[in-house]
């Protein structure tokens, strides 16, 4: 994959992190944690229905150093300045600060683990992270799974990263987003070089490589993603109303003896029925809201299986168009595009990608584009010139506008 002339990239010096953490607690840390972002090439808003989704990690990414302690209480302090330090006890029930603390991404692995596998031990740690914020790609879970991957290695929970990964994704509920596992899973299962095609119950990772000569392009619109407050409700509103298709249509099914038992599930439906049958019969079953979000959800989980093979079949044009189409769908059946996401895909087809959406929740945050080797550097001079720069919005660029790189995933290590 080229990365020529973008920053980025997967070594990083850790003796900053070190020296702040002796500064902080008067010895040196024992523990080295990463934890990537990640980005997610196709299959939004899916992944809470059980559907397949595409994502890849990041050469953003979480560290922590730590050293464990010999009581309950977890001492965190973030190289950011908009992070205050914090501490807490470990327990079962831990009391959530207010929506939006970051330190609620710290204590929903430590509830989690103290309640599923009774741990206590806590630690003291400093963390850093160049993943952007509330930017659709995942600095929240990367947080989540670092601090889970801490606690779980330190009292000696399996640290496996598909059972990690499931536990993490109950987890980070705790702050209030009814998210699916995606995030969690590629951030712990990533491997170099690929993205991974995550199918749920059971949690599974199929590792694609990304061809050479493809380059993914992230580029933030600049519209703050937070998904803390009135986002959270609209998340979350859509995870209920794709239950309620589901319920209505599949209701509709077996009463009609359209399917010989009630199906249970998504996958379970995707599975019995094809998605231009499932779409048709949509049509005149359900209304309004609920049917653009159930007809994204199939048509999506369809586009998803198809790109894991354009990825194989090296076929850029191919998943190009699967990613407009997505862009296409998240924008008019399921409502969370923005004007600037808009803006930003229409001026990287300008610019010759093969294709361009919104990428993670939405409602503001990053959109990924496809180019080949030979075309990254006009669409990102187009991205430059033509959004960025318009905008004025060119300064510290580097942090708005790279090329992914597919990295491995979550790791521990003695120092
Ligand atoms: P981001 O983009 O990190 O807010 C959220 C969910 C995912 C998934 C995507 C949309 C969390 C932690 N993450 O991601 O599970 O549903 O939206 O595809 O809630």
């Amino acid at each position: 994959m080229a990365t020529s002339g973008v920053p980025g990239g997967t070594c990083r010096r850790l003796s900053t992190l070190e020296e702040v953490f002796e500064e902080t607690y008067g010895s040196p840390p024992t523990l080295l944690v990463r934890a990537p972002g990640r980005v997610n090439l196709i299959g939004e808003h899916i992944d809470y229905n059980g559907l397949p989704v595409f994502p890849m990690a990041l050469q953003h990414e979480v560290r922590l150093a730590l050293r464990p302690r010999d009581d309950e209480t977890v001492r965190l302090h973030s190289n950011d300045q908009r992070f205050p330090p914090i501490h807490f006890e470990i327990e079962p029930a831990i009391e959530p600060w207010k929506k939006g603390s970051w330190g609620n991404y710290a204590k929903a692995p430590a509830q989690e683990l103290a309640e599923r596998f009774g741990i206590w031990q806590g630690f003291d740690g400093v963390l850093e992270s160049d993943i952007p914020v509330a930017a659709g790609l995942s600095s929240s879970s990367a947080i989540v799974n670092a601090v889970g991957l801490a606690l779980a290695h330190i009292s000696e929970v399996s640290t496996e990263p598909r059972s990690l990964a499931a536990v993490m994704a109950d987890a980070e509920r705790y702050v209030g987003t009814q998210g699916g596992g995606m995030d969690q899973a590629i951030s712990l299962g990533a491997r170099d070089r690929c993205a991974a095609k995550i199918t749920f119950h059971p949690l599974r990772l199929r590792h694609v490589v990304v061809p050479d000569d493809w380059c993914f392009i992230v580029a933030d619109s600049g519209d703050v993603a937070e998904k803390s407050g009135a986002l959270q409700a609209a998340y979350n509103l859509r995870r209920k109303e794709c239950d309620e298709a589901l319920r209505v249509m599949t209701a509709h099914l077996a009463t009609e003896k359209i399917t010989a038992q009630l199906c249970m599930s998504y996958p379970d439906l995707c599975g019995t029925i094809d998605a231009e049958t499932l779409i048709k019969i949509s049509e005149q079953v359900l209304q309004g809201s609920l049917l653009r979000r159930f007809r994204h959800a199939v048509t999506e989980a369809a586009r998803v299986d198809e790109a894991v093979d354009r990825m194989l079949a090296a076929d850029v044009h191919g998943f190009g168009a699967l990613m407009d189409a997505s862009h296409a769908s998240l924008k008019t059946d399921y409502h969370v595009s923005t004007a600037a996401l808009d803006e930003l895909v229409a001026v990287a087809k300008e610019g010759g990608a093969a294709g361009a959406r919104l990428t993670g929740a939405g409602f503001g945050g990053c959109v990924v584009v496809l180019a080949s080797r030979w075309t990254v550097g006009e669409v990102l001079e187009t991205l430059v010139t033509e959004y960025f720069e318009r905008r004025h919005q060119a300064e510290r660029l580097e942090e708005r506008l790279f090329v992914a790189v597919p990295c491995r995933g979550a790791s521990i290590r003695e120092i």
